[in-house]
């Protein structure tokens, strides 16, 4: 198998009470296995097997749905659990807290922007903040579409994202999506955000 489920780091139960221990478990278990179980299935013995994600990606067929969608959900989940974090509590400092405030007026209005982003996004799909030609820019893309992908309206390199499918939220919060985004917000890992933007800045 090419591709596996990469460590989820932490407890289901981390995340709370801002996320809830069994969303995170079925979200985790059931959802992200498979879309990385389908993605696997939908490569092997084709000439994307081998490829990075990354690479899957770029360079995708957007008519190829089976590897558009589990790779997106492959792709987009991975990133998602790493820009979580239960100890690292609103803590964004240095160069992105500069270039947030710079390219949005201030973190709150950054917060502002992406809740809009991620509330407007109609039935299932993501938010983002993404570098695009070294510009911080918040975008939504419908179902497991990401940045990566070729003409999706929304370009660069995901540095957060923000799963609005209902199976990330229903449980706890029901049809309450911008509750849900909000208690995102307190526990976003800045330091994973901010590595993930030094990076794309390389
Ligand atoms: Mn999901």
């Amino acid at each position: 198998m090419a591709f596996k489920l990469p460590e989820l780091g932490y407890a289901y139960d981390a995340l709370e009470p801002h996320i809830d221990a069994r969303t995170m478990e079925i979200h985790y278990t059931k959802h992200h296995a498979g879309y990385t179980n389908n993605l696997n299935k939908a490569i092997t013995g084709t000439d994307l097997d081998n490829k990075s994600i990354e690479e899957i990606l770029y360079n995708l067929d957007m008519s190829n749905a089976p590897v558009r969608n589990n790779g997106g959900g492959y792709y987009n989940h991975n990133l998602f659990w790493t820009v979580m974090n239960p100890n690292d509590k609103g803590r964004l400092s240095g160069k992105l807290r500069e270039e947030i405030e710079k390219t949005f007026g201030s973190v709150e209005s950054f917060k502002d922007l992406f809740a809009k982003a991620a509330q407007s996004r109609f039935g299932s799909g993501w938010a983002w903040l993404v570098v695009n030609d070294g510009k911080l820019e918040i975008c939504s893309t419908p179902n497991q579409d990401n940045p990566l992908m070729p003409e999706v309206g929304c370009k660069g390199t995901p540095i957060l994202g923000l799963d609005v499918w209902e199976h990330a939220y229903y449980l706890k919060f029901q049809n309450r999506r911008p509750e849900y985004i909000q208690e995102f917000f307190k526990v976003i890992n800045w330091n994973e955000v901010e590595r993930r933007y030094d990076e794309a800045m390389k």
